[in-house]
């Protein structure tokens, strides 16, 4: 076939409002430098929120916010460990994704969020998104275990939590099906005029699919209040991301749709809560999508049922002790006073409120049997 003619020079303008002014492009601690290419006027648009995020690195926490969010970072820390703990009792059945070393990302960003209001879909690495936005950890512990009493009483298990009453549309089994669904929802903010934002988690691997693609096209050109999450957490299952994707640099995979990306340091709460006012602020103007890398770090394997085999102890180690998002707080809250026993006092009262939710769903009932016909299509439509 003929190969099209040459394009006219004319595009349209940049979507992102005035230019800024030039700035050095200087990338985040938490990631390997990497080639960079030339950028043309329209891709320097296209990161204005980013230079905007990195004139204005961390949020300016007060003593009680720092506190909250060590609190619930905690939580979500202890919670997954309890529920390993409770999957190698037998106790959890199915697939089970923990959370442990990524809980800046969902405490950061959803703390900037209006509960109620907005909405948040994600993957099947969910228990900490679920905690991160208050919901009762009794209810999710319950779930794991697959009792009555649980969110989904009891019969989505990890992967497929939903609180319709906090909208958060899931815990999502397939790998980036997500992503659409959360256009839907973003469609629903812009034709009921709600004022809300969806917040669509995915990871690193999901954002090699292709309807992710189809979700970024359809969200630029209907200008949807979305905000696209690529959790980077360096693996998708035991492929390390320089495996699987051509382009390494997520937050620049928008660039094609006019999408401006950030590229955030996930390891930091007071990064991430600093870039998703940004974010957040971009979408409710009416300016449509923006896509956020978050580069973070999962400590445990894919699943429970990981060996672990594609890298090694060190590496694990290596972050932990130099990049842990909890440590990072936990010595910011004693620089601002927090004495040794207070922090351990918070410590105490945390493992006492998950020991509280493994209590609750190990008492509690199965559903019945009946439960079985409840809750599922069976109907043609
Ligand atoms: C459509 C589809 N393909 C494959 C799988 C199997 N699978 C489950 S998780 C996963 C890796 C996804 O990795 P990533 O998106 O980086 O998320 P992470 O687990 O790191 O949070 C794969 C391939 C699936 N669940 N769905
Ligand atoms: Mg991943």
């Amino acid at each position: 076939m003929a190969k099209p003619a040459p394009k006219a020079a004319s595009k349209p303008a940049p979507k992102t409002a005035a230019k800024p002014a030039p700035k050095a492009a200087s990338k985040p601690a938490a990631k390997p430098a990497r080639g960079k290419s030339v950028e043309s006027d329209e891709d320097f648009a296209l990161r204005s929120l980013q230079m905007a995020h990195e004139d204005n690195k961390r949020f300016d926490a007060s003593d009680e916010q720092l506190l909250h969010f060590y609190e619930q970072m905690l939580l979500i820390r202890r919670f997954e460990e309890r529920a390993g703990q409770l999957y190698g009792l037998g106790l959890i059945g199915g697939f089970c994704h923990l959370y442990i070393g990524q809980e800046a990302v969902a405490v950061g960003l959803q703390s900037a969020l209006t509960e109620g209001l907005d909405s948040v879909i994600t993957g099947y690495r969910d228990h900490g998104h679920m905690l991160a936005y208050g919901i009762d950890p009794n209810v999710i512990m319950a779930e794991l275990t697959g009792r009555q009493a649980g969110i989904s009483k009891g019969k989505g298990g990890s992967m497929h939590m939903f609180s319709t009453e906090h909208r958060f549309y899931g815990g999502h089994g397939i790998v980036g099906a997500q992503v659409p669904l959360g256009g839907g929802l973003a469609l629903a903010h812009k034709y009921r005029e709600d004022g809300g934002l969806c917040l669509a988690y995915f990871g690193d691997g999901a954002a090699n699919q292709g309807q992710v693609y189809e979700t970024f096209n359809m969200a630029a050109l209907w200008n949807l209040p979305i905000v696209f999450v690529i959790e980077n957490n360096g693996y998708a299952m035991g492929t390390a991301v320089k495996r699987s994707s051509a382009e390494t640099e997520f937050y620049r995979r928008g660039t094609a749709f006019r999408i401006p990306g950030m590229d955030v340091n996930g390891m930091d709460v007071l990064e991430v809560r600093a870039a998703a006012e940004i974010a957040f602020a971009h979408v409710r103007e009416g300016k449509g999508p923006v896509l956020m890398e978050l580069n973070t770090y999962r400590y445990r394997g894919h699943s429970m049922s990981d060996p672990g085999k594609y890298r090694t102890r060190e590496e694990v180690q290596d972050q932990r002790e130099h990049n842990d998002p909890i440590e990072r707080i936990k010595k910011e809250l004693a620089e601002r006073g927090k004495t040794e026993d207070e922090i351990k006092a918070i410590d105490k009262a945390i493992r006492a409120r998950v020991a509280e939710a493994a209590d609750f769903a190990e008492n509690s009932p199965e559903p019945d049997p009946a439960e079985l016909y409840t809750d599922v299509l069976v109907e043609s439509y």
